[in-house]
């Protein structure tokens, strides 16, 4: 059983080569993985707020993000259980363009993001402000479905998919990196998935 799951993902390595990161086998499927049930969201009620180490904090709401520009990124997600998911679609506002919307201060140097239901999530700085990262609204051109962090979640293809928080409702901008939920049961701080950063 484990031997066919390991040869199974060494066909995939083969078959895929540099476009699977190492461990990871091909889903076609989009699994849900959430931890504890789905919170629903009117995207009416639906609020970001940016605070912490900001000059001022700043709120966004719905109507507010809809009236932004729009960024359609195309990106691999990669789930530190193994499994990858090619050629996504996801629509939503850059996270460099949100940036410019608060002035942060200058010992900003890591991110805490806050999801309705308590979740949580590190990133530091540069992995936060990376021109691939979205706070995505779409995904293959329908709104994105609840049980997949509908209406808003936070988008960083380019580290483990427990980075990508669903439902997000804040980022709080801290002056060193602190764990955030799976961080603290053991996941990495990180989490490249090329460098199979999946526990420290
Ligand atoms: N709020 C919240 N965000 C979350 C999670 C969660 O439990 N709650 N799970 C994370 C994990 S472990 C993964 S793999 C992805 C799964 O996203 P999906 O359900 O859209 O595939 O969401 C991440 N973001
Ligand atoms: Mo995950």
């Amino acid at each position: 059983m484990v031997f066919d799951i390991l040869s199974r993902r060494n066909k995939d390595r083969e078959k895929y080569g540099d476009r699977l990161p190492p461990g990871q086998k091909l889903v076609e499927d989009w699994p849900v993985l959430t931890y504890g049930g789905v919170p629903r969201i009117d995207p009416a009620n639906w609020e970001l707020r940016l605070f912490g180490f900001v000059e001022t904090e700043v709120t966004l709401n719905w109507d507010q993000l809809q009236a932004l520009p729009r960024t359609t990124v195309q990106c691999d997600i990669h789930c530190v259980t193994s499994w990858s998911r090619f050629d996504n679609e996801f629509e939503g506002l850059a996270i460099p363009d949100l940036l410019k919307l608060v002035q942060l201060k200058p010992n900003a140097t890591a991110v805490l993001a806050h999801c309705y239901g308590g979740y949580t999530t590190n990133l530091l700085m540069p992995d936060l402000d990376h021109p691939n990262n979205l706070l995505a609204y779409k995904h293959g051109g329908n709104w994105l479905h609840p049980s997949h962090g509908g209406p808003v979640r936070l988008m960083v293809p380019h580290l483990y998919f427990w980075k990508s928080a669903k439902w997000l409702k804040a980022l709080e901008f801290i002056d060193r990196d602190r764990p955030g939920f799976w961080e603290q049961y053991g996941y990495h701080m990180r989490g490249d998935p090329w460098k199979e950063e999946r526990y420290s």
